[in-house]
């Protein structure tokens, strides 16, 4: 395995963690490049769950991880991380961990405009999970931002944080009339964090490029999913970064000939969690079966996971966007039970089969999904080993996506422990 990028092909919680804690087996270093801590991914080895948020999911097996410049990263959560992996054994010093310098803080006062704006918008709400990505991003983009290497010199930061703050009071109290944030309570608390950071601080493209000057294998770590993409997701119902393979190269800071492989993580059926279009969205007991056997709980917020069939417009569309060169198929044991499975091939809108995933939310709220109809195999496959002894309808299940999508499946999960994992080619 050479250089690797894992992302969502779906709404997210595809089972990346997972998967991305599995490959770094094969990598030396594992990076994260868009999103921050809305991320929830679970690991699962020897029967101990650990969700990480910031830190990479290749630290369990004592990789080299690196938080890219594309990340928004709360430093005082990202501490709360690194001390609860380093109670759970992991080590997570700064030799193992670094922090681009370029990345961008997410500061008190943005945690306080997304809930304030989402209270605001009532049932017209994104959902967001609150933890203020969309508000940093909106700094970085009107060029407000605060990043890492501002904390290398503290009078600049706290000089910069005061002015900003100026405004970002202003428009909590009188627009949202919302409580405003202390800037003496700011500045103190990141007076504190800072010791702690700053050796966490580094030129993550540098390192890594020379890294694979000297032939290192690095693994990027996508977030989120496809179709949560700020510009290729079901907008504006998506979260504020770009969540498809290309920014794995831009959010860490290396070119894109470096990428070599480029795979999507599938769940069998689909979940979704927030607001926002759901075709193949299930509203009866199978969807609730589903959920329950899924454990469809968000891994940041602990919201319940709306559950629906597998999608293969949305499939084919994260194929394209991310030139995806395999599939890992996660979660099929969920779908073990069910007497038949419902596969979308298109969606129906104004009487037309529609190719391609549109752009218009409202026409996508609009479509009717058109579905293939399967046998479901009825057997327990959470302790199968090897792909020969996977129940017929199961392979023919997985020979479908393959041919729907054009992608190879490389991979099966059919448990969230690591062992449970099937490696097909
Ligand atoms: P935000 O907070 O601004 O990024 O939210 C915008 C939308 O993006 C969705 N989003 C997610 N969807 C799935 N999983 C995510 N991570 C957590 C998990 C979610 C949780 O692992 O389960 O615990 O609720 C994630 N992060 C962001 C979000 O729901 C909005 O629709
Ligand atoms: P991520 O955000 O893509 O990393 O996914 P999450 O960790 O948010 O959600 C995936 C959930 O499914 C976690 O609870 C995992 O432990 C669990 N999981 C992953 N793969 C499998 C699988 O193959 N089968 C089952 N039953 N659970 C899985
Ligand atoms: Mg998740």
């Amino acid at each position: 395995m050479s250089n690797t990028v894992v992302v969502g092909t779906q709404w997210g919680d595809e089972g990346k963690g997972k998967i991305v804690d599995l490959l770094s087996e094969y990598s030396d270093y594992v990076v994260r490049f868009q999103g921050g801590n809305n991320a929830g991914h679970t690991m699962v080895v020897e029967g101990k769950e650990i969700i990480s948020h910031l830190v990479p999911s290749g630290i369990l097996q004592k990789k080299k991880c690196f938080i890219g410049n594309g990340v928004v990263v709360d430093p005082g959560v990202l501490l709360g991380e690194i001390d609860y992996l380093s109670s759970n054994n992991v080590n997570v010093s700064p030799d193992m961990l670094k922090i681009s310098d370029r990345a961008h803080m997410i500061m008190p006062y943005h945690r306080s405009i997304d809930n304030a704006r989402e209270i605001s918008k009532g049932d017209k709400k994104i959902g967001t999970t609150g933890r203020g990505i969309g508000p940093c991003y909106e700094d970085r983009a009107t060029r407000r931002g605060v990043r890492f290497s501002d904390l290398l010199d503290f009078d600049f930061f706290e000089d910069k944080v005061r002015t900003i703050m100026d405004e970002k009071n202003f428009y909590l109290k009188n627009y949202f009339h919302a409580e405003p944030v202390e800037p003496d309570s700011v500045i103190q608390e990141f007076l504190q964090l800072k010791e702690r950071i700053i050796p966490y601080i580094a030129d993550v493209s540098v390192i890594l490029n020379k890294g694979m000057d000297e032939g290192k294998r690095v693994l990027f770590e996508g977030a989120q999913g496809t179709h949560l993409d700020i510009e290729h997701g079901t907008y504006p119902f998506v979260t504020s970064s770009s969540t498809v393979s290309g920014n794995a190269a831009c959010g860490s800071g290396v070119g894109p000939c470096r990428l070599n492989e480029i795979i999507g993580i599938v769940k069998a059926y689909t979940t979704r969690v927030g607001s926002g279009p759901f075709p193949t969205e299930l509203f009866d007991d199978v969807g609730d079966a589903i959920q329950k056997k899924g454990a469809e709980f968000g891994a940041t917020t602990g919201r319940k996971r709306r559950c629906g069939w597998l999608d293969m417009v949305i499939l084919k569309n994260a194929a394209r966007l991310n030139s995806l060169t395999g599939l890992v198929i996660t979660k099929l044991d969920v779908l073990d039970d069910l007497d038949e499975l419902k596969i979308c091939t298109g969606y129906k809108y104004n009487g037309e089969i529609m190719e391609y995933f549109p752009s218009r939310i409202n026409l996508l709220e609009q479509c009717t999904p058109v579905y293939e109809t399967h046998p479901g195999w009825k057997k327990n496959t959470s302790g199968l080993k090897d792909y020969e002894s996977f129940p017929e309808n199961a392979k023919k299940y997985l020979s479908r996506i393959e041919e729907l999508s054009g992608v190879p499946v490389k991979i099966i999960s059919v448990g969230p422990g690591r062992e449970a994992t099937i490696i097909k080619e």
